[in-house]
């Protein structure tokens, strides 16, 4: 028996809000849960103070497993973002205690490596094609073997995926949200031009990733899904909302362009369809919001199933806990595809050291016992909570609905 004796959460904003949980035993071995909401920050770091710790406390840190299903089943509101984050970020400070106390590093408990590297793929934008495929030359020089290329919308003023100015890009970039005004005739234009120039300039080996974020209609993605055919896409991402998960038949029909969607599922519930219609190629459900090692490995199983593989979100409003608990998950789970890895700001880093590396195109958790991630709680306190929003996006006649 492992005793829970206090857990915490700090809330910190070092270029970015994270939520953090912090799970202390009575050996003083400690673990640590991302528990960032994008937008919704606030009401995980409610949920987890006011509604889960007080249960926590005096139960034994190494029923993993029952503490999930406790939470879970227990709590009679089953799933959804908020609930699904929260079980997430006690699910991975218990394996982060698991792995210290045994002073293994995580993914050792998870079965040991099935591979040497973690492929990850980077951020390429740019208000213009150009722009675009001169960001992802220099990823390539730094090695990258897969590049994500996003690039401004003719005739659109602002794209979400692409920076305003020079600054690094932030999807969350405003006290109350930003409206961005979308036109999918625009952007079904520009998208395999962008594509044709990509192939073309940065030849056949790089793998080459592109991001809807739901923009589209099952048609319409169909429609683009064969229109970018020739240029050999690793996947196209989020094409539709997966709300409707018999939507993605439609989608497969017409396309044999590789299919991800996920970063905003929160359970197995939300692609058991997808998944079993092998209807999608890889699943980004996120250690983060999909309740934790221990749902993501029961998700990652079922896939498996089906020729469905991982390719986990990795987005700035991941925390470096996320990212770690995802290098620890991607190097030991067989069916991994790919990560996705938006490096964090300077100031992010600082407050999580952590034991995570790039190389070549390749990341590795590290070595260290448990997540291999730690927080300054001194830095973190310099950086209060800052509201900050995704941007909403409307048609050019001002409406909202079309996807
Ligand atoms: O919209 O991380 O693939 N990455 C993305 C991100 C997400 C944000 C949501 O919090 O789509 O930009
Ligand atoms: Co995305």
């Amino acid at each position: 028996m492992l005793k829970i004796e206090s857990a915490k959460v700090i809330v910190t904003c070092p270029a970015r809000n994270f939520v953090t949980l912090k799970i202390e035993t009575k050996d003083g071995i400690y673990g640590l849960g991302d528990a960032t909401l994008n937008g919704r920050e606030l009401a995980v770091a409610s949920y987890l103070t006011d509604h889960v710790i007080p249960c926590l406390i005096g139960r034994d840190a190494h029923r993993i497993e029952d503490i999930w299903q406790y939470l879970y089943r227990g709590a009679y509101w089953r799933r959804g973002p908020v609930t699904m984050s929260a079980i997430a970020a006690v699910d991975m400070a218990l394996w982060d205690i698991k792995a210290k106390v045994a002073g293994l590093p995580l993914y050792q408990l998870l079965g040991g490596t099935s591979r040497d590297g973690v492929m990850v793929y980077c951020h390429a934008n740019g208000k213009t094609i150009e722009e675009t495929i001169e960001d992802a030359r220099q990823f390539m020089a730094k090695g990258f073997k897969a590049v994500r290329l996003q690039s401004g919308v003719p005739g659109l003023k602002s794209t979400y995926g692409v920076s305003k100015g020079k600054q690094r890009y932030e999807p969350a970039d405003a006290d109350i949200p930003t409206e961005n005004l979308w036109s999918t005739e625009k952007y079904m234009r520009s998208v395999p031009a962008l594509f044709e120039e990509g192939r073309k300039q940065l030849g056949a080996e790089v793998h080459l990733l592109h991001d809807v974020h739901h923009r589209l209609t099952p048609i319409e993605a169909g429609r683009l899904g064969k229109d970018l055919e020739p240029y050999r896409l690793f996947w196209l991402e989020d094409a539709v909302a997966a709300d409707n998960q018999a939507a993605f038949r439609l989608i497969r029909q017409h396309t044999t362009t590789p299919l991800a969607v996920g970063e905003v599922f929160n359970s197995i519930w939300d692609c058991k369809q997808l998944v079993e219609e092998q209807l999608i190629d890889y699943i980004r459900a996120t250690v983060a919001h999909a309740g934790g090692i221990t749902h993501l490995r029961r998700i990652a199983a079922l896939a498996d199933l089906y020729n469905v593989r991982t390719g986990c979100h990795g987005a700035t409003d991941l925390s470096p806990v996320a990212m770690a608990a995802a290098l620890h998950f991607d190097l030991s789970v067989p069916n991994f595809g790919i990560q996705e890895l938006m490096r964090h700001a300077a100031e992010s880093d600082a407050v999580f050291p952590h034991a995570y590396s790039y190389s070549e195109g390749y990341m590795h958790p590290g070595e260290e016992p448990g997540l291999g991630v730690d927080i300054d709680e001194k830095a973190a306190d310099m950086y209060p909570y800052k509201r900050a929003y995704l941007p909403v996006n409307r048609l050019e006649d001002g409406s909202m609905y079309n996807w």
